[in-house]
This record gives C-alpha cells, sequence and structure tokens, in this order.
C-alpha cells in the first residue's frame, strides 16, 4: 500500500514570508512531494528568496504570467516608463541570472503521474497561462474535461478561494493563492493531495498563518519604495485587510484610463502584455493621493 502526499501552492507571488510557513505546515503533514502552479514571482520583491526555497524542494514547477511578463520584457525592452510598471522592471533587475534563465525553462503545464493517479497541472488553463478558470465558468471547465485523458485537471491563476468539483467524472480543482490571497489576513492557503492505494483519498485546503509585520520589514528594506510605492501599498493593502481599496483603486483606475484614453493597454505591446492594463502617471498618482490615509508606506 503506497500512501502519497502532495502539497500543490498556487500564485506566492514573491510572498517568501508565506511560503516558509507553508514548508513547515507541509513538513509537520509528512507531505513527500511538491507542485507549484506558476505566479511564484512578482509583486511582492522578494522572487530571488522565493526562488530559492521553490528550487530546493520540487521540479514540478509551471510558469506563469507574471514569470512570463519578465520573459517578454527580457525579448521584446519595452521603453514603457509608467511609474506602475517600475514594480515589473524592479523585478526584472533584481532576479539573478540563475534564476532567471531558470524561470525562461519552465512549462506553461505538466502531466504528472502519482501511483497510477494521473494529474494535468496547468496555472491559468491547459492552453494558455493567462485564461482564467472561474468556478463559474462551466462552458471552459466542461470545455477542458471532456476529452481530458487525466483523473485530474489542476490549476490556480484566479485567485479565488480553493474549491473543487466533480466535472465530467473528472477532478477539477483550482489550488487558491497561497502569497496575496484578498480573502485572508496573514493566513496563506495551500492544498494537500492525498494518494492512498492508487485513488486520491483525501483534498486538505490547508490555512497557515504568516507574519505580515515581517512582509513590511522586508518591503521597506528592498528598495522597491524608491521606484514606486503605490504598488507596494496596493500589495500590502491586499494582504493586510484591506483588499476592498486595492480593488476599489484598480477599478477606479481602470474606469478613470478608459474615459481618458479609450483603451486600456498599449498600442505596442505584445503577447501576454495584450493583458496587462498600464495607467497613466497622473490617474496612478492622483488616485494615490485620494487612498493615501489607507496607505501604510
Ligand atoms: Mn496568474
Amino acid at each position: 500500500m503506497i500512501k502519497i502526499k502532495v502539497a500543490i501552492i498556487s500564485d506566492i507571488h514573491g510572498n517568501s514570508v508565506a511560503l516558509k510557513e507553508i514548508i513547515k505546515d507541509a513538513e509537520k503533514n509528512k507531505v513527500n512531494e511538491y507542485i507549484f502552479l506558476g505566479d511564484q514571482i512578482n509583486d511582492f520583491p522578494f522572487g530571488n528568496e522565493t526562488l530559492e526555497i521553490v528550487r530546493k524542494y520540487s521540479d514540478k514547477v509551471l510558469k506563469g504570467n507574471k514569470e512570463q511578463y519578465l520573459i517578454e520584457y527580457d525579448e521584446e525592452k519595452y521603453d514603457w516608463d509608467n511609474i506602475q510598471f517600475k514594480n515589473t522592471i524592479f523585478m526584472y533587475n533584481e532576479l539573478t541570472k540563475d534564476n532567471f534563465e531558470y524561470i525562461k525553462k519552465l512549462p506553461h503545464f505538466m502531466k504528472l503521474e502519482y501511483d497510477g493517479v494521473k494529474l494535468l497541472i496547468a496555472h491559468g488553463s491547459p492552453e494558455s497561462v493567462e485564461e482564467q478558470l472561474y468556478k463559474e465558468r462551466t462552458d471552459l471547465l466542461d470545455k477542458y474535461t471532456k476529452n481530458l485523458e487525466e483523473d485530474a485537471l489542476i490549476f490556480g491563476h484566479t485567485h479565488e478561494k480553493i474549491w473543487h468539483e466533480n466535472i465530467n467524472n473528472k477532478l477539477v480543482m483550482n489550488c487558491g493563492c497561497s502569497g496575496v490571497s484578498p480573502y485572508y489576513v496573514g493566513q496563506a492557503e495551500y492544498v494537500i493531495l492525498e494518494i492512498n492505494n492508487g485513488k486520491i483519498s483525501d483534498i486538505d485546503s490547508r490555512l497557515v498563518k504568516f507574519d505580515i509585520d515581517e512582509i513590511k520589514k522586508k518591503i521597506l528594506n528592498s528598495g522597491i519604495l524608491l521606484e514606486d510605492k503605490v504598488f507596494m501599498n496596493l500589495t500590502y493593502g491586499g494582504i493586510s485587510g484591506h483588499s476592498e481599496m486595492r480593488f476599489k483603486f484598480l477599478h477606479e483606475a481602470r474606469d478613470i484610463m478608459l474615459q481618458k484614453n479609450g483603451k486600456l493597454y498599449r498600442d505596442n505591446a505584445k503577447g501576454i502584455y495584450k493583458y496587462f492594463k498600464l495607467y497613466d502617471d497622473d490617474i496612478w498618482l492622483g488616485l494615490a493621493e485620494k487612498y493615501k490615509s489607507e496607505f501604510v508606506f
């Protein structure tokens, strides 16, 4: 009888503090395998530290859209000087050459097998890192499971809370968001999938505490605030009980940008950057002034 415990971790977004707590919890629970579903880095500026842990624990690691941004920025060398874009450039400059070469080689999806149980893992969807498989998108979930050879389709990217369903006789699971979930304060979610005797015997949604004050200190020491304070205020706000503020800020930015320019994306954007909403500095800084009472940096 073989029992395998697989930790599935998605969307860390550079939150190395949360990742360390997840690893501790997984080790306590006798996890033998680790899977990372993409967006390991970007948003919080602790990408190298995050990748050091990811690379130590697993070779089953996917590329997310946040890794893809850096790769395409490297290829195209966009000269976008928007303040909002500085967070991406900061991470691009900070990442070691070795880590950059590592993320370049990561796959968008992977087929895995544990004791006869077959899994298809993806960041967004089996076809795209950027496609969003929300729970309500039954059309897409049906499309991707109808002819699925594997027993399970497992993904992240939408930052919904962890959910799983049986669709077309397949397990469909969104593994939530470990590093920047808008639904928890100082808590990270991940999944422990247990395979026992050739069958999935348990799906355990874990919630582990992490120290948001430690993240605040690390942000202050990182140098990112010299480039742009707004993005860090939104990201830190998102994990410290102000995700509503973050949500409202970005929606207002979107509305103003559309009213002002009639578009959200750069004309010269290619690839994944066709999805990257880039706001003018006057909008970005204007809203920062409006929301400054809720900012901590
Ligand atoms: Mn993503």
